[in-house]
């Protein structure tokens, strides 16, 4: 096998990830860790300038709560978290994000963030919480803030961590390889942030030949941090709760700015609008279907329904919704003209600052906004916990403000010692985006520090023969290539090993035919689930096989393996709630209604992370102190 060198690293706090969560965490551990004399390094798979969720940019804040100009108050953050979630939500580690997140949000404007300015003063809002941004360098702005504060020399890019390294229960690190050299890595931590993102390409996406790789959630997170955190034996929670963004079809550009700011509505190939028609539908769902606003799933939900009955497509109706907006200025032709090119030109900006490939879609296929509808469209699922799903490692609050079940000694610290996580890597606190995943980051990160202060855990050891073990795990894929590529005359045809695309088809096919993804109109119930968990199974042994022909498709291999990893939480946590309490998100046909009674709690979960036995559990849901 090609020879590759194993690099060795010791730090006391390691950073895995260097998205918005891992970059906030820099700033606040850097900060606090020069104070004590200590060393943080902070590694990603990618270029931390543009790596994760917002590599594109973006083109609004979603989470900003104005404390400082009374326009609202963390109580009534936490309230709307709470019912967008259907009532299944952590009050602590919301209100924790909510008080702290304006902050972050002024130190992007700070640092050159471009902020829309109100003519009145203050920030343009797109809605009661969303903040529109001109946001195409958004994440090179908040990576270079991070850059300063931990020094380059601490950063470590290129690099797909692939697993915890254990020590008597304990987290003392990290394995993985480069993506551009002969390197193995074994990183040696006192303490670990993990925020590697949430996960794509699980389900079937809707694009599939022709588009593959065309996603709402970028391609590149794939489940790592669930499986870090899972095979550490961290407890996760609402790992059922999957997150469908309803998007403008085929290039997923966002529909906030058109629902929020430019007010549009969304009606079916018939001109009738579902959110209206199908308002009686929502008294099935009480109390959250009649709070405003409407919960996201919901939402999805009554738009769904429409299109079961043939009644689609679903139109954005940009043309209606411009129009109104500049006949405003109707009496004064010129003033009506400057206006529609300025709306013309927001809606292009809003596409260009973060999905571009909407805009592309747009001007290849002649859409004019001002003049003609677009169609929209449920995607296929994915885990992000920090948008409006809710999956991820279940985390200690702040001792102010959880309750004595919420707390275990350190904010954001999972169910392991020494283990930390934020952003998409933790649940139950939905609706932190981009801003709310930073402040998360910094809490965690300044809470890391303080238990390396306070406990000072021993600088792990790890013996020879244990890195020796990890290295040929890591590295068999490259292995089995090499001594079986030459068997076949084609090397993707081959009875010896699977390829990571082959692999990843395997996997998409049962989650959307058993799981509830788009082909099955997003249902699924305890028989589907099962057998799923069967195909599932049967995946996982020939994930042994799994073979890589260069460094990427190493990558891509283990990016597989962690996603099946996030699969399998998913479906036995779909299987234990006997409910349907997320329609629009999943349907349980054999339970096809909300069932307070019984599952108003959150559902959790651990595996064993040397069996690999599961545990199901029910924790309840405790308001704050
Ligand atoms: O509107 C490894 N989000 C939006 N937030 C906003 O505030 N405004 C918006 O306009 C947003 N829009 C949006 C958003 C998300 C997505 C996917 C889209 C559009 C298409 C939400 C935010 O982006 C999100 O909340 C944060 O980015 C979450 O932060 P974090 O840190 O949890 O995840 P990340 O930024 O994706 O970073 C993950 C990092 O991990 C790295 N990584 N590194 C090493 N080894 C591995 N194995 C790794 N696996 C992953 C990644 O490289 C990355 O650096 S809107 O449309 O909703
Ligand atoms: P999106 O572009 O869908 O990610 O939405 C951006 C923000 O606007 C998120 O905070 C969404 O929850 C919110 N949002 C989107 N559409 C609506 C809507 N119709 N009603 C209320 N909030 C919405």
């Amino acid at each position: 096998m090609a020879n590759f060198e194993t690099v060795q690293v010791e730090t006391d706090l390691l950073i895995l990830g260097g998205g918005m969560a891992s970059c906030g965490a820099a700033v606040e551990a850097a900060y606090w860790a020069k104070k004590n004399g200590l060393k943080v390094t902070l590694v990603d798979k990618a270029a931390v300038d543009r790596s994760g969720a917002v590599a594109m940019g973006l083109s609004a804040i979603n989470q900003y709560v104005g404390l400082k100009e009374g326009d609202n108050t963390v109580e009534e953050y936490v309230n709307y978290v709470k019912q967008d979630l259907m009532g299944v939500a952590r009050d602590d580690l919301v209100a924790s994000i909510a008080r702290h997140v304006d902050g972050s949000v002024h130190l992007f404007e700070k640092w050159g963030l471009p902020i829309w300015k109100a003519e009145e003063g203050g920030y343009v809002h797109e809605g009661r919480w969303q903040l529109m941004i001109n946001g195409e360098s958004y994440k090179v702005i908040v990576a270079e803030a991070a850059k300063n504060h931990l020094g380059v020399e601490n950063i470590i890019e290129r690099v797909f961590i692939v697993g915890p390294i254990m020590k008597d229960g304990q987290v003392a690190g990290a394995y993985g390889f480069s993506v551009r050299e002969n390197k193995f890595y074994i990183f040696k931590a006192r303490a670990v942030f993990c925020a590697m993102g949430g996960a794509v390409h699980v389900f079937k996406p809707r694009s599939t030949g022709e588009g593959l790789g065309r996603a709402w959630y970028p391609p590149w997170n794939s489940g790592s941090s669930l499986y870090f955190t899972l095979k550490a034996g961290a407890e996760q929670t609402c790992q059922e709760v999957r997150f469908i963004p309803v998007r403008f079809k085929d290039a997923y550009g966002p529909v906030g700015a058109w629902f929020l700011l430019f007010k549009s509505r969304a009606t079916n190939a018939f001109g009738g609008e579902y959110m209206v028609e199908r308002r009686d539908e929502l008294q099935n769902w009480k109390p959250y279907g009649l709070v405003k606003p409407i919960p996201a799933n919901l939402r999805n939900y009554l738009g769904m329904l429409d299109v079961m009955e043939g009644k689609g497509p679903i139109y954005m109706r940009t043309e209606e919704a411009l129009q109104k907006i500049a006949n405003e200025y109707k009496d004064d032709p010129k003033a009506h003209k400057a206006k529609v090119k300025e709306l013309e030109s927001e809606a292009w900006e809003d596409f260009l600052d973060m999905t571009i490939s909407q805009a592309i879609l747009w001007a290849a296929s002649n859409v004019e906004p001002e003049k003609r509808s677009s169609e929209i469209a449920a995607a296929e699922p994915y885990f992000i916990g920090s948008h409006s799903g809710a999956s991820g490692a279940w985390v200690s609050g702040p001792e102010d403000l959880a309750p004595p079940e919420y707390f275990w000694g350190y904010e954001n610290m999972c169910t392991v010692k020494g283990l930390f996580a934020a952003g998409d890597a933790t649940g139950a606190s939905s609706h932190k985006f981009s801003s709310g995943s930073h402040a998360e980051g910094r809490i965690a990160g300044k809470a890391a520090i303080r238990y390396l202060v306070n406990e000072n855990p021993p600088k792990p050891t790890i013996d020879d023969a244990t890195i020796e073990a990890l290295k040929a795990k890591t590295l068999k894929p490259i292995e089995l290539f090499e001594e079986h590529s030459g068997f076949t005359s084609q090397v993707d045809v081959n009875p010896n090993y699977i390829l990571p695309k082959m692999y990843m088809f395997r996997l998409q096919k049962l989650m959307d035919e058993y799981a509830g993804g788009v082909g099955s109109q997003f249902t699924t119930s305890k028989v589907l689930c099962e057998r799923g968990l069967e195909l599932l199974d049967m995946l996982k042994e020939d994930s042994d096989f799994l073979a890589a022909a260069d460094l990427h498709e190493l990558m891509r291999c283990w990016e597989n393996y962690h996603r099946t990893y996030q699969a399998e939480a998913h479906v036995r946590t779909m299987l234990f709630r006997e409910e349907t309490r997320w329609p629009g998100y999943y349907f349980r046909a054999d339970f096809p209604k909300l069932d307070n009674e019984n599952w108003l709690c959150f559902v959790n979960c651990t595996m064993d992370p040397e069996t690999e036995e599961w545990t199901m559990l029910k924790r309840d849901i405790l308001p704050m102190k």
